[in-house]
């Protein structure tokens, strides 16, 4: 009887959200709102992803399609996708997208309080082989919706009221925090439904795993190279840890979440800032990574303290298991967090 129960207790990501919102009675379903915009955004493009393939292979990728339109690359269309449809939803006044240069201010018909950053389609160059990718997000309040400014969008981590992903892979999973826990929902395509599936996600501790782009090694400063040396010759006598690197950072974020670990896009000579971005793939990744009990750190600071002074800056990244990222603030000479 138990396992009927569980099957027909469908618990919908709208539904989660829904129960959420109740501890927010403020926002008046607005959150709601926003939030089932981008879901449909991540149905589409993860209908458009695994069509892609199929697009290509009849050779409708890059040239004209049948009726004669350009098909359009993936992250521009998925672009296009999420801003429309944030901008329809009526809940935002500001967005930034890594597709496109400038913050795009929303229609004042249209205004709504949130603030939505976002990379509609990272690690997009993975598409031809395959390797899963995904849609990045997070969310901030502005302080007066009809007067937001580039200053509303240039907040510490630390003050986002939301973040998650859609990793488009073997299935179609969306994983988000709203502050209380992390959530994971599996895309049911016969329902057309998010169901959850991961409920209340926590890094482990400790893990067996380091992900990083060993291609950069010549490059790395010291602390990263005695991190890395510690994982495959540890000293403790314990077992070297394993590499895994897909190159798709919510595939290694995702996979650092659930088995712990840690995920690392480091400075190097070449790239002092690192490579990834702070609003739309840093904060949000380590925005989960703390409420899932990990920590995040950029080899200065805790990487949500940050402050970015551009709508694109980069920062240097170490996410994943609290006790991993303890080391790695020894290395930099950190305090050790007082957690
Ligand atoms: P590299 C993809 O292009 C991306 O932005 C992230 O998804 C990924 O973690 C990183 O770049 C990979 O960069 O330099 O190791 O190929």
């Amino acid at each position: 009887h138990a396992a009927d129960t569980n099957r027909t207790d469908l618990m919908t990501i709208t539904r989660f959200v829904l129960n959420e919102q109740s501890k927010h009675s403020e926002s008046r379903g607005d959150f709601t709102i926003l939030l089932s915009n981008i879901v449909l955004g991540c149905k589409f493009v993860c209908s458009a992803v695994n069509k892609a393939g199929l697009a290509k292979l009849i050779g409708l990728a890059g040239e004209t399609n049948v009726q004669g339109e350009e098909q359009k690359k993936l992250d521009v269309l998925s672009n296009e996708v999420f801003v429309k449809a944030l901008i329809s939803s009526g809940r935002t006044c500001l967005l930034v997208s890594e597709e496109v240069e400038e913050a795009i201010f929303v229609p004042p018909s249209q205004h709504g309080k949130y603030i939505v950053v976002f990379d509609p389609l990272d690690g997009s160059s993975n598409i031809d082989c395959g390797v899963s990718i995904g849609t990045i997000f997070g969310i901030y309040m502005a302080k007066d919706k009809d007067n937001a400014t580039l200053d509303d969008v240039l907040q510490p981590g630390n003050k986002m009221l939301a973040a998650g992903y859609c990793m488009y892979g073997s299935s179609c999973t969306f994983v988000i925090s709203t502050g209380n826990g992390v959530n994971g929902f599996t895309l049911d395509p016969s329902l057309g439904e998010f169901i959850l599936t991961h409920p209340n996600i926590k890094v482990p501790t400790k893990g067996k795993i380091y992900s990083v782009n060993e291609g950069n090694a010549k490059n790395w400063d010291e602390p990263t190279t005695k991190y890395v040396e510690s994982c495959k010759f540890p000293e403790d006598g314990s077992s070297p840890k394993s590499l895994r690197y897909i190159g798709s950072m919510v595939a290694d974020i995702h996979r650092t979440l659930l088995y712990g670990g840690m995920f690392m896009y480091p400075a190097d000579l070449k790239s002092p800032n690192g490579k990834l971005r702070v609003l739309y793939e840093v904060f949000p990744m380590s925005y989960l990574m703390e409420q899932a009990g990990g920590q995040a750190f950029t080899g200065k600071e805790r990487a949500l303290d940050l402050v970015p002074s551009d709508i694109h800056d980069r920062s240097p990244v170490f996410l994943g298991s609290y006790d991993e990222i303890e080391h790695i603030k020894e290395l930099y000479g950190a305090c050790k967090s007082d957690g």
